[in-house]
């Protein structure tokens, strides 16, 4: 309860602010996108980890105040970015909950008239769990697919990890996908590890998706990932979370 009262006061005094993990393509070595990440850190509280605040969020329903703000920064960026001459595209994570507001593709809108911020250089993230309800929810699957008409790219997270269905990825207008974390961390110990991450990246260029590996630590997964085709990597081997000006010294 506490942290919910918290986090309401960090909403109001804007207490709560962005970081951004750079996405590198894999065949130009250029910086392409970044995936904009919350962080929290509370007077009182310390530093709240996204893992412990997304959840305690999407129960209290704050998650739609916490997405409106990433919407605003991750729009912000992109145009600030877009007007110095980088196109850079931005990411956010989306919760359901989000989308379950009738008025979502409104808001976006109207967001990115505000920044005068290009549909095409946002990209929205979601998990396979959101894929999945979604399927279900039928002005939910519209707002998407406006969405994704506008020019957003949808982005399938942490895929493989989460249900045997595909079924969404006819449903779903899904641009990228990015494989999760927990397949990159062992890729070049287990040979049966590589194979499925072959496997993952060749299904997802079938289907057109530009495929993306979470988790990237070392020279040896890049290498590997090069050598599988993977369009292009995240992860501590080419950045932490950074700041904006970071970001910039980067390219
Ligand atoms: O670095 P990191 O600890 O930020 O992220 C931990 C988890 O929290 C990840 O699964 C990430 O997708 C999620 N996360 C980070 N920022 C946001 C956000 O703004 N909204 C949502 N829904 N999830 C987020
Ligand atoms: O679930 P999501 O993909 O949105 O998760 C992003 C999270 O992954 C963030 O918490 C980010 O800090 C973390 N992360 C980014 N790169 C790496 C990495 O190379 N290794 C590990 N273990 N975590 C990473
Ligand atoms: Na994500
Ligand atoms: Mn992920």
């Amino acid at each position: 309860v506490q942290i919910e009262k918290r986090l309401l006061e960090a909403l109001n005094h804007r207490d709560l602010h962005v970081m951004f993990l750079p996405q590198q393509d894999v065949k130009t070595g250029a910086i392409t996108s970044v995936e904009a990440l919350v962080r929290w850190e509370d007077s009182v509280l310390g530093t709240v980890s996204p893992e412990e605040l997304i959840p305690i969020a999407e129960e209290t329903g704050l998650i739609n105040e916490i997405g409106q703000f990433m919407l605003e920064k991750s729009c912000e960026q992109a145009a600030i970015w877009a007007q110095k001459g980088m196109p850079i595209k931005v990411s956010f994570n989306s919760s359901i909950r989000e989308f379950r507001d009738k008025n979502m593709v409104k808001t976006i809108r109207k967001v990115l008239e505000k920044y005068k911020c290009s549909p095409e250089l946002i990209q929205i993230e979601f998990t396979e769990k959101f894929a999945l309800e979604a399927e279900a929810e039928k002005a939910i699957v519209q707002q998407i697919q406006k969405l994704q008409q506008d020019g957003i790219v949808f982005v399938l997270d942490d895929f493989g990890t989460g249900y045997a269905s595909l079924r969404y990825l006819q449903m779903l207008p899904i641009g990228k996908l990015k494989i999760d974390k927990s397949f990159i961390n062992s890729v070049t110990k287990q040979e049966k590890l590589e194979k499925l991450v072959q496997g993952l990246v060749q299904f997802g260029q079938s289907l057109d998706l530009q495929v993306v590996a979470e988790g990237v630590e070392s020279a040896e997964q890049f290498a590997l990932l090069k050598r599988v085709g993977c369009d292009a990597v995240q992860g501590y081997y080419i950045s932490p979370p950074i700041s904006a000006e970071e970001v910039e010294k980067m390219l």
